[in-house]
């Protein structure tokens, strides 16, 4: 088996079961070296506590990176999540230039919405600074409400076919690549996410959960990349972070004193037998 080695850059929420927590230990468990650069440490993520600590580390990366490129550190793919400021989203394409090997895989995950919402810190001018960054990627993996925020598509919280078309359409006339856009339903007892790859766009459905859970973009992404990297098509591992995420978010519905986050641990265990 290869052995990459990964970049994520993402936040630190020291709880809260998503971000640097998620991808950390599911890339790992995915048999990938995996290098983090935090983008921000939060006493926890802002879906749902208040009062929660926020310090931007934007200041940091330039040094962190500059020491990589002199020391000769390169990746084999490089995957970015929540990111603290607007300005580190320049920075992540400075890291996309000088720190990929030659075929680094980029992902972009634009965490930034759901639920037809921004979270707490980001704004509009955000979404359209992460849309340049998701152009620049191989593959995005947005939901639908980033979707809309990047490309100006009206949200629509029930839809069909057409709908998700034009999104998509909207998606690639802005420049983006491969997208995997996450969290299409058109039933209650469904989901699913599309692969959109050029002309080609394949849904993969599963069973879906009327209960919203914290972090499962995260563990989604983190699992699609770990996957990939494992050398499954990008349909293959779309497929796999689904059914895991799923799993995931099974093993947590029951206790209501879980609502921050998915116990994703116990259930890593299958996220590996499924890589083989
Ligand atoms: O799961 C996305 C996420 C990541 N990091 C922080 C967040 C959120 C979602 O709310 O607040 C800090």
């Amino acid at each position: 088996m290869a052995y990459k080695r990964v970049l994520t850059v993402q936040d630190i929420s020291c709880l809260g079961q998503c971000s640097l927590t998620v991808a950390l230990p599911i890339l790992s468990a995915a048999g990938h070296e995996t290098c983090i650069l935090p983008s921000a440490v939060l006493s926890t993520h802002t879906g749902g506590f208040t009062g929660f600590t926020f310090r931007d580390l934007t200041e940091d990366v330039p040094a962190i990176t500059a020491h990589w490129e002199k020391a000769n550190i390169r990746f084999d793919a490089i995957y970015t999540g929540y990111l603290g400021s607007m300005e580190q989203i320049g920075y992540v394409k400075d890291i996309f230039a000088r720190l990929g090997k030659e075929d680094c895989v980029y992902v972009v995950d634009p965490a930034m919405a759901d639920n037809g919402k921004l979270y707490s810190i980001f704004d509009e001018a955000y979404a359209k600074e992460m849309a340049t960054l998701c152009a620049q990627a191989d593959i995005i993996l947005p939901n639908i409400t980033e979707a809309c925020f990047m490309t100006g598509v009206p949200y629509q919280e029930k839809y069909g076919d057409a709908y998700i078309h034009t999104v998509l359409d909207a998606l690639c006339e802005a420049g983006m690549k491969t997208i995997v856009l996450t969290g299409v339903s058109f039933s209650g007892e469904r989901t699913g996410v599309v692969v959109c790859e050029g002309e080609s766009r394949s849904y993969y459905e599963h069973k879906r959960i009327a209960k919203g859970s914290h972090g499962t973009g995260d563990i989604y992404a983190s699992a699609f990349v770990g996957a990939l990297l494992r050398g499954r098509t990008t349909y293959d591992a779309a497929g796999i972070a689904a059914e895991y995420t799923l799993r995931c978010i099974e093993n947590t519905q029951d206790d209501p004193e879980h609502w921050y986050g998915v116990k994703f641990e116990p259930v890593l265990p299958y996220y590996i037998e499924q890589l083989g």
